[in-house]
């Protein structure tokens, strides 16, 4: 099976043979093999559909992660929960399928989202079995790799009685001293979504507190997905998934009540269903995942693939309260061939050399913003930059953006933009760090925000970078730029 995330060029598990250690059956697609657009370092199953990211926990110091899987096409369907482990985040072994659908059971058809807890020394996962949505239990091996579903399934068979809820799925659980918490994703008809708190002493029995909270993240906002509730600093913040985001509620929470004084996107861009954990080092690690846009039904599924998480990403609180979200530090152990640009104006358009430069790239720059009013970074750039993806920041607008009309010279591919507010101090560069993995680009600024993105060029050489100002003179401070797997 393959080390490196599983979906590299050089795993040998590009879907023309079985997996290495014979743990999972890859089934054969020659079309992933050749596929430009399929990612080489995020994290993906072997084949076939991907979505929200579920149980991660550090267990016996190993990263696990579970994730929303249809193991039997590329696209959405009768999930289970796939199953991957590492020991730095980014080098992931996948395991055996963990969690699938009982033909009798609650969760006949689908083992949807939810979470992973310690029960004194026993893995214990929670989720929601579907049709109706009900939420269940099962207990795992110390490996983590066999899973039992409790004889008692579903432990909480309905939402609670008189709430006219538009949904009731994804359970997230944490302990407080000797008793377990629980939000359950949910919604109420005509007011916005909520997020519906439970106590239990033996995580099988279960009593409805209240709605932890009741909120709206925008216009059309009915129900929340994949809640996900821990403390950040000195806060709590409660992490939900609706209007097609990850949305973060940042607020004080004592004796069952939550207080939000602010509420923060995760990510502006192509980022759904965020699930976060703490990990011995401290560290709120969040994955999420990325809802490419690739095309239809048939396309996905001729092409094997769909979807992946985000890379690991470390959450903070910022000096004004905000949330702060960075790359997790062991991104670096993938980088390969360093290449750097030294310090230089930039006044209109320029492209830097072409060894600088790769469909998977990690670059890292910082700009001064001096006299200019636009600056771009152009990502997947042909060499006439006939196709290209922009990265601009706009000095008084004070946002990030992400721009691809000009990503693929073919018609049919969507080319989406994303805007995020990023408000520079005076004198401070613009500090970016943007990770290009063939169709995907993650974008991180000044360690304060994120922005995924999707392209898909046509042409070979899209593989350029260029730096670009407008209405003035940048200043490069500088210009690293590595390969990666
Ligand atoms: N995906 C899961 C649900 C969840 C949704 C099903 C969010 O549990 O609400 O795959 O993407």
């Amino acid at each position: 099976m393959a080390t490196l995330l599983g979906n590299s060029r050089k795993s040998g598990r590009d879907g023309a043979r079985p997996s290495q250690d014979g743990l999972f059956p890859v089934p054969r697609n020659d079309n992933m093999a050749h596929d430009p657009h399929r990612p080489t370092y995020h994290f993906m199953p072997p084949c076939q559909w991907i979505n929200d990211p579920n149980g991660l926990i550090q267990w016996k110091g190993q990263y696990h992660l579970f994730y929303q899987h249809n193991p039997a096409e590329a696209f959405f369907g009768r999930m289970h929960w796939g199953h991957a482990v590492s020991t730095d985040l980014v080098h992931w072994r996948h395991l055996p399928i963990a969690l699938t659908p009982s033909p009798e059971g609650a969760d006949k058809d689908g083992v949807y989202s939810g979470c992973i807890v310690d029960d004194h020394g026993v893995p214990t996962a929670l989720y929601t079995g579907v049709h109706p949505e009900v939420q269940c239990l099962a207990t795992g091996t110390d490996d983590l790799v066999s899973w039992e579903k409790h004889p008692g399934n579903p432990v909480i068979p309905a939402p609670p009685p008189g709430l006219a809820v538009t949904g009731f799925r994804d359970p997230w659980v944490w302990r407080e001293g000797e008793l377990w918490y629980m939000v359950i994703g949910s919604g109420i008809a005509g007011v916005g979504g909520a997020a519906l708190l439970y106590r239990s002493a033996d995580l099988r029995q279960w009593d409805y507190r209240g709605p932890l909270y009741v909120g709206s993240v925008g216009p059309g906002d009915t129900m929340w997905e994949c809640p996900c509730f821990f403390p950040l600093g000195n806060r709590a913040v409660l992490m939900v998934s609706a209007c097609g985001g990850v949305h973060a509620w940042i607020g004080d929470y004592a004796a069952e009540r939550f207080v939000p004084t602010r509420c923060d996107r995760v990510d502006a861009g192509l980022y759904y269903a965020a699930q976060a954990f703490r990990d011995d080092r401290n560290r709120r690690i969040v994955f999420a995942w990325v809802t490419e846009r690739r095309g239809e039904r048939a396309a996905l599924v001729a092409s094997g693939w769909a979807g992946m998480l985000s890379l690991p990403r470390v959450l903070s609180l910022g000096n004004d309260g905000g949330l702060g979200v960075a790359p997790a530090e062991e991104l670096n152990l993938l980088r390969g061939r360093h290449r750097s640009c030294p310090p230089q104006p930039i006044a209109g358009c320029t492209p830097l050399p072409p060894e600088i430069g790769g469909s998977a790239v990690e670059v890292e720059v910082s700009i001064s913003p001096g006299s200019a009013s636009v600056i771009e970074l152009a990502v997947r750039r042909s060499a006439n930059g006939e196709e290209q993806g922009l990265i601009r920041y706009d000095l008084a607008e004070q946002a990030l953006s992400w721009h691809t009309d000009q990503g693929s010279l073919a018609p049919s591919l969507p080319k989406p933009a994303f805007k995020a507010g990023l408000r520079l101090a005076s004198g401070e560069p613009l500090r970016l760090r943007v990770y290009v993995d063939r169709s995907v680009v993650e974008i991180y600024a000044n360690n304060r925000i994120a922005l995924t993105g999707c392209i898909y060029p046509s042409r070979a050489d899209s593989t350029g970078v260029a730096l670009l100002a407008h209405g003035g003179e940048a200043h490069l401070e500088r210009l690293d730029c590595w390969e990666m797997p």
